[in-house]
């Protein structure tokens, strides 16, 4: 799905603002900032505890001007799931919280006519969910001390409750842009591109998905604005020659742009000219080794939660250039689109994942065959596919994070390997396919070795042999031997521990500053010593918001800033390596 754009042929109106919203239909309407979650905006408990469904409403007016033109709402992300209606009269549903839809209403509302438009989203998460729910279970830290009378009759007595399996806030609401773009009748819908390099030159397939009749003419412009390459028709082939590569920090992440016309539409689709692949125990990017260093993120802010903050996107991804961080990975779901053109010009290589987080984890079942969720995860990893496949940033898919993959693996093997399978079928550029893994029984998994990288989440030394940073580095260092068999690329794709800034102990013991340094240096040191490491990504970027519970105090607080992008001692040790270490 094409991101809107403002141009000679097409008009984009930004519906954002302040809208009317209530929690239930038979409240009072109150003031709601769009984009932005809505639970932290007001001081009341119930936005932040609610359950359900909720309100949003806003009146816009078709400009008269767009007469001759197609008319689409598009929804940049909408939290969980969405329905949609204008002048009362439904108009479309969306499900799942982080992927946009549109829907043309050229023929509904007349130009210079205004329009009431009512959205409804759903924050309740289940089974039958990405992220995925724990209705009727336990809380995703803290095991509710099952079996005891009055702690069953007091969970009885909590009533229906939304339960994450996952550790991070359920923020919901409308989270991304809303907004109403044009294009002519005759119009461009969609725009692939597929760069290659040969020699010194660059090569691009591209292909153009048009509705209507007419003439596609590409021209390909350089940096400087220079027309380099053109070609005529819906599909095919230009050479750019002496092409400049798209490379990540600290090369230059070069961008041309795809000028594109179709009768009288227009669309500028952006990319980079660069190679990804993945060979033995490497990781190449333009057939060389490529190293992943940078911290994983959320999309998690005071006040705005889960919402749109181009502020907040800058910042953070100075904040990776100023770490000389060179990775990101959108865990855990895809990101706003945003942030994707910000990475493609600050060469931020990025892990793009789908919002699978938490499937089967702690089942006493088989997950896979009693939540049967395949259609829907091979639907949203198509559309992020689809959505995502032209950055030049993107690098590798993650098709989830943390699944069951040890009680049940032979029923994770068969669930997973036909959306690897997919994601290579979908993607025209056919980057690697990674599944993020979980600290479990690495011997019994069968499905983590046959991605194209092994993505491990490891947290030796503090949930486990906690404090105990000696043993940690022994425990780890047994599981490296056995990834190295395996022979392929290896990343780190989430380590940490919980510091609260502020908290020194010269002695350094969990919570601490110095502890999370130390912590990091022991980890570290195993990977500093292993080729076939491919990446290290700490858990996480900055401190964010969780469900409460007895391990999160404030939050998780495993960030290298915190939730205001303070560094704490760790963000200066990780700066200091990742400016020296030399591993590409
Ligand atoms: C990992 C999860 C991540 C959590 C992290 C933690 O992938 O979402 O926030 O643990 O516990 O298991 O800090």
């Amino acid at each position: 799905m094409l991101y809107p754009q403002s141009n000679a042929a097409r008009i984009v109106m930004d519906l954002c603002g302040v809208w009317d919203f209530k929690l239930r239909e038979e409240d009072a309407w109150q003031t709601i900032a769009v984009p932005a979650s809505y639970n932290d905006q007001k001081a009341d408990p119930a936005f932040r505890s609610h359950c359900g469904t909720a309100i949003y409403r806003t009146r816009f007016t078709v400009p008269a001007m767009a007469a001759d033109q197609r008319r689409v709402l598009r929804f940049d992300a909408v939290t969980h799931d969405a329905q949609v209606s204008l002048n009362g009269a439904p108009l479309c549903a969306h499900r799942g919280g982080f992927l946009p839809f549109e829907a043309e209403i050229t023929d509904l509302v007349a130009p210079g006519e205004t329009a009431e438009l009512v959205v409804q989203v759903d924050n309740r998460i289940s089974h039958a969910t990405l992220p995925v729910g724990n209705e009727g279970g336990t809380a995703f830290f803290g095991s509710d001390n099952p079996g005891i009378p009055s702690v069953e009759a007091g969970k009885r007595f909590q009533g229906q409750i939304n339960l994450p399996n996952f550790d991070f806030f359920n923020y919901a609401g409308i989270t991304r842009p809303v907004r109403l773009y044009t294009t002519p009748k005759c119009y461009i819908k969609g725009v692939t591109l597929v760069p290659g390099v040969e020699g010194v030159d660059g090569v691009l397939r591209y292909q153009v998905d048009v509705r209507g009749t007419g003439t596609v003419r590409v021209e390909i412009i350089d940096a400087q604005g220079h027309c380099v390459a053109q070609a005529e028709g819906a599909q095919g082939e230009v050479r750019i020659p002496e092409a400049h590569l798209w490379e990540p920090r600290p090369g230059v992440p070069y961008l041309y742009t795809a000028r594109i016309a179709f009768d009288a539409d227009r669309y500028e689709q952006t990319f980079g000219i660069r190679t990804v692949a993945v060979e033995g125990e490497r990781f190449l990017i333009n057939g060389k080794p490529f190293y992943f260093k940078g911290p994983c993120k959320h999309e998690d802010a005071p006040f705005h939660g889960r919402g749109l903050d181009l502020c907040a996107c800058v910042k953070d991804i100075g904040l990776y250039t100023w770490l000389n961080a060179n990775a990101l990975r959108t865990s855990h779901y895809p990101y706003a689109e945003e942030m994707y053109a910000l990475c493609d010009r600050e060469g931020i290589v990025v892990i793009d994942e789908t919002p699978a987080v938490g499937i089967g984890a702690g089942a006493q079942q088989n997950p896979y065959s009693t939540f049967p969720l395949a259609q829907y995860h091979a639907q949203v990893l198509a559309d992020m596919i689809a959505r995502d496949q032209n950055h030049p940033c993107v690098a590798m898919w993650s098709l989830g994070n943390e699944p069951d993959t040890e009680h049940f693996p032979q029923a994770a093997y068969d669930y997973w390997r036909p959306l690897y399978e997919l994601a290579h079928r979908l993607d025209p550029q056919s980057r690697p396919v990674t599944l993020v893994c979980c600290q479990n029984d690495y011997t019994k998994d069968l499905i983590t070795r046959t991605m194209d990288v092994v993505c491990i989440n490891r947290y030796y030394g503090w949930y486990n042999l906690s404090g105990d940073l000696k043993a940690a580095k022994y425990a780890f260092n047994l599981e490296l031997d056995f990834w190295q068999e395996i022979g392929k690329p290896l990343i780190l794709s989430e380590y940490g521990a919980d510091t609260l800034p502020g908290l020194h102990s010269t002695v350094p013991e969990m919570f601490s500053e110095e502890f999370q340094v130390a912590y990091y240096e022991a980890i570290n040191a195993c990977l500093d010593a292993r080729s076939f490491v491919t990446g290290e990504l700490p858990w996480n970027f900055a401190d964010f918001d969780a469900q409460q519970g007895p391990m999160r105090a404030g939050g998780n607080r495993k960030g290298l800033f915190t939730r205001d992008r303070q560094p704490k001692m760790a963000a200066h040790y990780f700066k200091a390596r990742w400016a020296s270490l030399n591993r590409d």
